[in-house]
């Protein structure tokens, strides 16, 4: 279908493609094998000037919005999801100073996230915190001219990879939720290490690691925005990155289409392409219409939000809800029109089914982007 892409967007989707077909495609089965970052085509991400999109351009980015970004998201997903989450999250490390940070950190951080010269990444989720974000323990006590944090994030995608890392913690535990603040913690300040890396399911080519805080200090000007503001920055930040998380989904759902359907032409059985039987053909044709509603729920979304930045979080967890649960399911029929071919590594979809669960699990489940869109719903209709 035609969305009449602006010249800028086009420019967005050929660029993310080319990288896409020359660089992720031909290395994604080994990345995810060899459970391997993707620093090399990250850096080439940075050459093409794609972390720049998502960073306003007084700071040396290209001030592109939330649909900009999904474009990006989308192609690079096609090729690999792993690969494609390394890159949004920095995106979602970085959100919160462009949310909340001072014009100083902005200043400091920004250029280089625009350049890829650095990457960020987002320290929320902790053992006993996932779908609870406010039941975080880590805390940040003020000493003199520096904050010394503690505590353990969990599951942190990029741990270990980035240089600039979002932390969320208790400055006044008492209060809760509005107890939490936010601080930028950068690699090598004193007691800031990294624990284990995780042996994942799925996109294996993204780091996923604890972050350690043992008496972590850190300048007193690294607290961003107003202490006790955190948790409505994390979820201001939480609904600017869900569309992207969806776009992720249509980018994978587009590849296992594109394999099934490449397949059923050429797979001989009983005398014919198995793409002339009517049982193959619905489900290829289920999979091209949930696509296409999920690709066009992701682009009206993302076109909300850009214009109406202060009342997103229904249209964001409603296209991650909608695309992530399509992705499962569209991947899935992938390897089942592949039959037996399609459970083996030697075939894409595979990975692809792999890669599809965590969509419906990271960045707030889609359990929980149920209950904000209920929540919503309940307000409009007060
Ligand atoms: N934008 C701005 N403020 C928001 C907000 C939003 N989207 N959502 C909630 N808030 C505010 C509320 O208005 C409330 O403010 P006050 O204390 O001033 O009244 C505050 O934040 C707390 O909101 P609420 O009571 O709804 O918080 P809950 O503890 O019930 O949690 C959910 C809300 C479940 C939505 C939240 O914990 C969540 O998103 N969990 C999933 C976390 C997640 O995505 N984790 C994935 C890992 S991060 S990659």
């Amino acid at each position: 279908m035609d969305y009449f892409f602006t010249e800028q967007q086009q420019m967005i989707i050929d660029t993310a493609r080319e990288i896409t077909n020359e660089k992720i495609i031909p290395v994604r089965a080994e990345l995810d094998e060899k459970n391997q970052f993707p620093r090399a085509i990250l850096q080439d991400i940075a050459k093409a000037d794609l972390f720049s999109i998502f960073v306003p351009e007084q700071y040396g980015g290209l001030g592109g919005g939330c649909y900009d970004i999904v474009l990006a998201l989308e192609e690079l997903a096609r090729g690999c999801v792993g690969v494609a989450t390394s890159y949004a999250a920095s995106a979602l490390g970085i959100f919160p100073v462009m949310i909340a940070g001072s014009e100083e950190q902005k200043l400091k951080y920004l250029p280089d996230i625009a350049s890829g010269a650095r990457w960020a990444a987002f320290g929320l989720t902790e053992s006993n915190a996932g779908s609870d974000a406010s039941g975080i323990r880590t805390t940040a006590v003020q000493d003199g001219e520096e904050w010394v944090l503690n505590g353990t994030k969990q599951w942190i995608t990029n741990g270990g990879e980035s240089q600039i890392y979002s932390i969320v913690a208790l400055t006044d535990p008492s209060k809760g939720a509005r107890g939490a603040s936010i601080f930028i913690v950068e690699e090598g300040d004193p007691g800031f290490s990294y624990g284990k890396k995780e042996d994942k399911m799925g996109i294996r080519s993204s780091s996923t690691r604890e972050l350690i805080l043992k008496d972590c200090r850190i300048p007193k000007d690294r607290l961003v925005g107003k202490r006790g503001t955190g948790f409505i920055t994390v979820m201001k930040t939480l609904d600017m990155s869900r569309p992207g998380i969806a776009s992720l989904g249509i980018g994978l759902a587009q590849a296992a289409l594109d394999e099934a359907v490449l397949y059923a032409k050429q797979r001989v059985q009983f005398g014919k392409p198995i793409i002339s039987f009517q049982a193959v053909q619905h489900i290829l044709a289920d999979m091209a219409i949930q696509l296409e509603a999920g690709r066009a729920l992701v682009y009206a979304a993302a076109r909300h939000i850009d214009s109406n930045p202060k009342n997103m979080s229904k249209a964001s967890s409603m296209c991650k809800v909608f695309a992530t649960d399509m992705a499962m399911k569209v991947t899935t029929d992938a390897v089942q029109v592949l039959g037996g071919y399609g459970y083996m590594k030697e075939y894409p979809v595979e990975k692809m089914m792999r890669d599809a669960k965590i969509l419906q699990i990271y960045e707030g489940t889609n359990q929980i982007q149920r209950n904000v869109i209920g929540q919503e719903l309940n307000k409009e209709y007060s």
